[in-house]
């Protein structure tokens, strides 16, 4: 049967013109399925588990065509049909199962192990609602639950795999469902995803309230439930249980299944842990072992040899770290297991002899439970897996020199740095087959499967033609964008305007505000006569945690400052700014591909890679930032000419954070500095307040204006001027088309089929 054939089998008969966009995605979806069923599974003697509290896969229908090798035949019968695949898509709900660069990367990593062939299997929790979905209203954010998961399940698949896991109030029940995991053009892993049995949606009120404490019935209701109470802290230690011990459960059934011994599971299995959220899985398998007449000295050293553990952040608010009695409350069979996990690293590295009272014990920031009883979820992992990651070269540096230092000096065998990759499949074939085809009619489909192929654009770097049609794609994806916008929010984009987009999690350090400080800049210049070469278009989206309030202030800002400009129409033909409801993978497959400048603008030192801006790279956009994270491999490759970096280095950056009289005071711009009081006034000037609210926007200029604790006022003037000059740069069409194409042949080494290669040669060892 011919896919035509078949598609119409599952239409009932009716032809593909004829069927509406929901019958067709359903057609679609059971052809996918099937095709995916038989697709054959990669096995092998040793298989890796990816553990995530996060795996933000977006929607799946194209990726699985294009992995199943099926993906242009289907657009162009559906072309030939008088539809769309971009169009059919949107019947497809998108998994909400990550927030942000964490969870993509774990998605983009299951991609390419499944590409390479390597047994790996994700292990994380389903989340009924997912984070939240975001709403605006009165230029603020509101969240309501994210109701992503249909009746018929898409394509997830309820397995008969279910564990019991233990918890003080009782032992509840989870269900495994499956979704299967393509690689592009080879056999296919598992993404395991663990829900509540006695989960009871019901549960959910005014928007995403809950009962925090109904552990039976709220497990896996959402992600990163609101943390700002001790109800909500404990919740994310019954969940982070819920899922690990569930991983481990499984980890030690497959083993056996197998019939292997469990003394022999380092052998067979290796446990990634992605950030700290599943730490525990390292007590709880040492728990197991034990139950099964393991003795503590031998389960400890086989856990030690089948965890690993990535480190995702260097901001200290983000390691985490559980008081004692949190964990004696919700999981009280690990205490005794971290304690003496604690007792062995006290043993080796004692609080010294001749301690005074009160005295600094340098040995204390090794231990598990440091003096206040609280249990440092990193120290574990260090001290009871076999491998530390970074998630690019500086951000592995930073933790060697600086925040785990005092590991590095005793462990340098197990620290490495793995910079972070994106899937090409997703982030350049799928959401830009325009330019796919383009670069494939220059170079040949080789790139699909060795990224560094890339590099063979280069020869066209000085090519009129090659780049005239970079720049005509750029256009085209601009259009497809505006029609986008104009569907979602009523309103298109004016397509020749220049594109600047920041789109990430809303944090302080990625400095969003400082963006918004550019924009008033800009704004107060257009109004006092000076207008730019051509319009300029500055695009956001981002969520803000549910309690973090100055995130939301941040947004408050943003909003309002669109509402003022699009009012406003001296300045609104040359500057618009719009901020993206709910942004999501999704919302990422469209602007990327459209974008001109990338916004990469983090204070150094803090964003530990990034992966956005390799995927706008990839798509043509030039970098605006800082010498940060993966940026500073971003320039290594492209050179000064095609990235415009400015501000502060991150060793600048360390140091101002130190204590002392250098220390960074944002008194030393505000009120001393003319131009930057101007900026930061108008965030509370008559305009803006009549738009917003004075308590959201008088509390943000307060912070910035008093504690500024992630310097934005330090790298404000350089930004604005190189933004001013990457702007300058843009009207030579023929050189930035240019710059479009180095950094478009550059960006191979950012493919995650070369970080999982790199991962599975130095850490996995997989096949
Ligand atoms: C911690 C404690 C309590 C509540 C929540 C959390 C928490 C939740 C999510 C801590 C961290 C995260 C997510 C972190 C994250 O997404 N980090 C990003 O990881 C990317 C992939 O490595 C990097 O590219 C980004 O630089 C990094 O910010």
């Amino acid at each position: 049967m011919t896919i035509k054939e078949e598609l119409e089998r599952n239409l009932g008969g009716k032809s593909l013109s004829e069927a509406g966009n929901e019958a067709v995605y359903q057609a679609l979806l059971k052809l996918t399925q099937e095709r995916l069923a038989v697709a054959p599974r990669i096995t092998g003697d040793r298989k890796l588990y990816y553990v995530s509290a996060e795996f933000l896969v977006g929607k799946l229908l194209s990726n699985n065509l294009i992995n199943l090798g099926l993906f242009e035949e289907v657009r162009s019968l559906l072309e030939a049909a008088g539809k769309e695949l971009s169009e059919i898509e949107e019947q497809e709900p998108e998994p909400a199962l990550g927030n942000g660069g964490l969870g993509r990367l774990a998605a983009c990593y299951l991609d390419s192990a499944a590409t390479l062939g390597l047994p790996a299997d994700g292990v994380g929790l389903l989340y009924h609602f997912g984070l939240f979905r975001q709403s605006f209203w009165e230029h603020k954010q509101y969240e309501k639950p994210d109701r992503w998961l249909s009746p018929e399940g898409g394509f997830l698949t309820k397995t008969d795999v279910s564990f019991t896991v233990p918890f003080p109030g009782g032992a509840v029940k989870s269900v495994m469902y499956d979704l299967v995991v393509s690689g592009y053009e080879g056999g296919s892993n598992r993404l395991h995803l663990f829900d509540l049995e006695s989960v009871d949606e019901s549960l959910v009120k005014n928007g995403i309230d809950f009962d925090k404490k109904d552990i039976a019935h709220n497990l896996t209701l959402f992600l990163y439930p609101d943390d700002s109470d001790d109800a909500g802290r404990l919740l994310r230690v019954y969940q982070q249980y819920f899922m690990v011990s569930n991983a481990a459960q499984l980890i030690l059934k497959e083993l056996s299944g197998k019939g292997y011994a469990l003394r022999d599971l380092h052998k067979h299995a290796v446990v990634q842990i992605n950030d700290t959220h599943p730490s525990m899985i390292i007590p709880e398998l040492i728990r197991l072992m034990l139950k099964d007449g393991i003795h503590m000295d031998e389960a400890i050293s086989i856990v030690e040899k089948t965890c690993a553990y990535t480190n995702h952040t260097i901001l200290a608010e983000a390691l985490e770290k559980w008081p004692l009695h949190y964990l004696q409350q919700a999981v009280p069979e690990l205490v005794p297991i971290i304690q003496e996990l604690d007792k062995r690293v006290r043993q080796k590295f004692p609080a010294p002899q001749d301690l005074e009272e009160g005295g600094e014990n340098p040995n204390e920031k090794l231990w598990l439970i440091d003096s206040h009883d609280l249990v440092h979820m990193a120290n574990m992992d260090i001290h009871y897996g076999f491998s530390v990651n970074g998630v690019a070269a500086l951000h592995t540096d930073i933790l060697k020199q600086a925040e785990l230092k005092h590991f590095a000096d005793i462990y340098p065998e197990k620290f490495n740095n793995k910079t972070n990759g994106v899937t090409f499949r997703r982030w350049l074939m799928h959401c830009n087959p325009e330019l796919s085809d383009f670069i494939t009619g220059k170079i040949g489909d080789g790139w699909k499967k060795d990224a560094m192929e890339l590099e063979k654009l280069l020869q066209f770097q000085d090519d009129k033609e090659t780049l005239d049609k970079l720049l005509a794609i750029k256009a085209e994806k601009k259009a497809q964008l505006s029609t986008y916008m104009e569907e979602k929010t009523g309103r298109g984009l004016a397509e020749d305007a220049v594109f600047d987009i920041q789109i990430k999690r809303l944090h302080e350090y990625k400095r969003q505000q400082m963006n918004a400080l550019y924009i008033i800049w800009k704004y107060q210049q257009i109004k006092a006569g000076h207008k730019p070469a051509r319009k300029i278009t500055l695009l956001f989206g981002a969520k803000a945690a549910p309690a973090y309030i100055i995130a939301k202030d941040i947004i408050h800002l943003i909003l309002c400052l669109s509402e003022l400009i699009a009012n406003d129409a001296e300045v609104s033909p040359w500057l618009e700014v719009r901020m993206v409801e709910n942004y999501n993978v999704t919302w990422a497959e469209k602007l990327i591909p459209a974008c001109d400048i990338s916004e990469q603008i983090s204070l150094a030192s803090k964003e530990a890679s990034g992966t956005g801006n390799m995927k706008f790279m990839l798509n043509g956009a030039v970098t605006l930032g800082t010498e940060d994270g993966a940026n500073v491999e971003i320039h290594e490759l492209v050179g000064d000419e095609n990235i415009c970096i400015f501000g502060k280095s991150s060793d600048e950056v360390i140091h101002l954070y130190e204590e002392g009289p250098e220390r960074y005071t944002p008194s030393a711009y505000y009120p001393k500095d003319e131009e930057i009081t101007g900026l930061l006034d108008f965030i509370i000037s008559p305009a803006l307040m009549r738009m917003g609210d004075p308590e959201n926007l008088g509390r943000l200029y307060r912070d910035m204006t008093r504690k500024d604790w992630f310097m934005a006022l330090l790298d404000v003037k350089e930004y604005i001027a190189a933004k001013e000059r990457l702007l300058g740069q843009y009207e030579d069409r023929q050189a930035w088309a240019k710059r479009m194409l180095v950094n478009i042949a550059k960006a191979g080494f950012f493919s995650s089929d070369r970080a999982i290669a790199q991962y599975n040669q130095d850490v996995w060892h997989l096949k």
